[in-house]
């Protein structure tokens, strides 16, 4: 029998991410690298570990092998643990009836026998695919101030952008009475970060109510959060005011690593006090040739760099060799970029290859159609040959 713990986490990791296009061909979104050595699920699970919270289940469905081996044992996180620790939990047959998680509601429905071997009072629904600091314990404190059923995580965002959340509103006591997911009118600017606590007795109820429900989506925002509230439970918003970014799309993920190279940006990855954990890799310090000029960018280890860099984030292992530009772009790990080649306001996924004298990309300035012009993206492995041009907007697939 496990210990029982006051709150565990339910990180969902299963969604398809099909708006980072090729860079999650081979992998689920939360193991998309993100800011020169991390993942983009390092954030949520050094969150966690942060925050106190040593049980993790993590949902996985769609790629998850890169995944998978990402988290491992959990150790990198500190969450190796003999109570608890992390757990993948792939959707898994039971009987006849085994099947893919239907929704985000759906998969922890899936999981509720994990979760109960811990009878936790209280149970943390996270995602892995966002880029923040958050002290989860803080949110617990709130949420039992309270006595809230559930509690979420909101943030302001601007007006033109809220129809891509969850929007609420709250009475002055930040209770909420009205709560719609991506309304295509909102009525306001109280955006859900995903992130939620739910006192597991009222959550389990509306778990298996919702599963038996005709037609439902089986997901939070589309039914479980509506359901609780028409129901009249205790409701509340938990304001967030640091940095957060859902990236889940091509630009969200180019501007959160360029977020990284602002210093008036408030997500600070060195705080000693917070700080975000990630699994290592064993290469060689980073070499720069006496041809380089490196300017506001981050280099990582094992790279090789005699090419002219500036604005970026070089993961790991990257070469750019002599005459090559390097500006305004992300390059993942063992990323080659060839002498003269140009790389500029661009994603270049890990192990692509970009040759001698290849364009990828282009500032907007040099592109024609101003007011149309987006990142150029070059899947992992794939081959810029010399003297081909990837244009702005454009993804190249592998093969
Ligand atoms: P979305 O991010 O659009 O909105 P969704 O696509 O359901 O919500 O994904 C949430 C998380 O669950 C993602 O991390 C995804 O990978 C994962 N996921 C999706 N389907 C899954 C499945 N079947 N199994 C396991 N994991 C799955 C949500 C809320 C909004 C809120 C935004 C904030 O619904 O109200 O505003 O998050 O980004
Ligand atoms: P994106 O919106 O970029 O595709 P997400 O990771 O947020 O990225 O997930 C996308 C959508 O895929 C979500 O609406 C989710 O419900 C859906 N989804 C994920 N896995 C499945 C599945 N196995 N069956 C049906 N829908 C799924």
């Amino acid at each position: 029998m496990a210990i029982k713990k006051e709150m565990i986490a339910m990180l969902l990791a299963g969604g398809q991410g099909s708006r980072l296009f090729v860079l999650t061909n081979n992998r689920a979104k939360p193991a998309v690298p993100f800011g020169g050595k991390y993942r983009i699920i390092d954030f949520t699970l050094s969150n966690c570990s942060n925050s106190g919270i040593d049980t993790v289940g993590v949902l996985t469905q769609y790629k998850p092998m890169e995944l998978n081996a990402y988290i491992g044992t959990g150790q990198p996180w500190d969450l190796d643990r003999m109570n608890g620790g992390i757990q993948v939990l792939p959707p898994y047959v039971t009987g006849d009836d085994g099947q893919w998680y239907k929704g985000t509601a759906n998969a922890i429905y899936q999981n509720m026998q994990f979760i109960e071997q811990y009878s936790p009072s209280y149970v943390l629904v996270l995602s892995g695919d966002h880029v923040y600091k958050m002290d989860y314990a803080k949110m617990l404190a709130f949420h039992k101030e309270r006595q809230a059923d559930a509690t979420i995580a909101v943030m302001d965002v601007p007006i033109d952008e809220a129809s891509a959340y969850g929007i609420m509103n709250t009475k002055d006591d930040l209770s909420i009475y009205e709560f719609e997911e991506k309304p295509k009118q909102p009525k306001s600017t109280k955006a859900s970060m995903g992130v939620y606590i739910f006192t597991w007795e009222k959550l389990k109820k509306y778990l298996i109510e919702d599963e038996h429900s005709e037609g439902s989506a089986n997901d939070f925002g589309k039914n479980i959060i509506p359901a609780m509230l028409r129901c009249g439970e205790r409701m509340f918003a938990y304001p967030f005011d640091g940095y957060w970014k859902d990236v889940g799309t091509i630009n969200n993920l180019w501007e959160a690593n360029m977020d990284l190279l602002n210093p008036t940006i408030s997500l600070n990855l060195s705080d000693p006090l917070w700080r975000i954990y990630c699994r290592h890799s064993m290469t060689t310090p980073q070499y720069v040739g006496s041809h380089a000029v490196l300017k506001n960018s981050m280099i990582t280890e094992g790279c090789e760099v005699d090419a002219i860099v500036n604005n970026s984030i070089l993961f790991s292992d990257v070469t750019a060799e002599e005459d090559a530009q390097v500006c305004y772009s992300v390059v993942m790990r063992s990323a080659k970029i060839g002498r003269g080649a140009k790389v500029r306001y661009a994603i270049v996924a890990d192990n692509a290859v970009i040759e001698d004298g290849a364009v990828v990309g282009a500032p907007p300035e040099d592109y024609p159609d101003r007011d149309n012009w987006g990142i150029a993206v070059v899947g992992q492995g794939a081959v810029v040959r010399s003297g081909e041009v990837v244009l702005p907007k454009q993804m190249l697939m592998p093969g």
